[in-house]
């Protein structure tokens, strides 16, 4: 994950596995829209600059972080994919529902990656405020969504 020390959305492209062919789930939440869209949209961007077709890429909102659980399941479940994406943003509020959410989601996607054969990319930003959010989702430490396009290329490439 972009962090102080490391931004992995400055990654070497001629190290990354083409996509060509490959077909990718990416299921984003609406919460935190801001955030996650320009997560998606890094996502996108960085797949189709590794070679992957605009037309092999199926997107599909969830209202928010917990519902990435189910619609990251259904498209493994679809058999449709070579990968799934799963992104989300939850930022620290005032009331336990931040560890909760993280937890589950954590959780639910640990399950699917352990149970099925396509792996599922954990794209969730959990942060302590906005701007944090901000800094990793196309600010200053980048595009964690660029992260997870290149994380899907190099998992399919190593075990499809
Ligand atoms: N969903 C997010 O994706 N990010 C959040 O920061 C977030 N915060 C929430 C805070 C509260 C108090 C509640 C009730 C829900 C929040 N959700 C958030 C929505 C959650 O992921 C889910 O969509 C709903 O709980 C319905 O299952």
């Amino acid at each position: 994950m972009a962090t102080e020390l490391k931004n992995l959305s400055s990654y070497d492209s001629t190290k990354i596995a083409n996509g060509k062919g490959r077909r990718i789930g990416i299921v984003y939440a609406e919460w935190n829209e801001e955030i996650t869209y320009a997560l998606r949209d890094g996502a996108v961007n960085t797949l189709v600059e590794n070679g992957v077709d605009e037309q092999d890429i199926h997107l599909a909102s969830v209202p928010g972080s917990f519902e990435l659980i189910f619609g990251a399941s259904q498209m493994v479940k679809s058999g449709k994919y070579d990968a799934v994406i799963a992104i989300g943003c939850v930022i620290r509020g005032d009331t336990p529902h931040f560890d909760y959410i993280c937890e589950g989601v954590t959780a639910g996607l640990s399950k699917l990656n352990v149970e099925y054969d396509t792996p599922v990319i954990f794209g969730l930003i959990t942060t302590n405020n906005l701007l944090q959010a901000q800094e990793r989702s196309g600010g200053r430490l980048g595009n964690k969504g660029d992260e997870c396009a290149v994380t899907a290329l190099q998992m399919i490439a190593q075990f499809k």
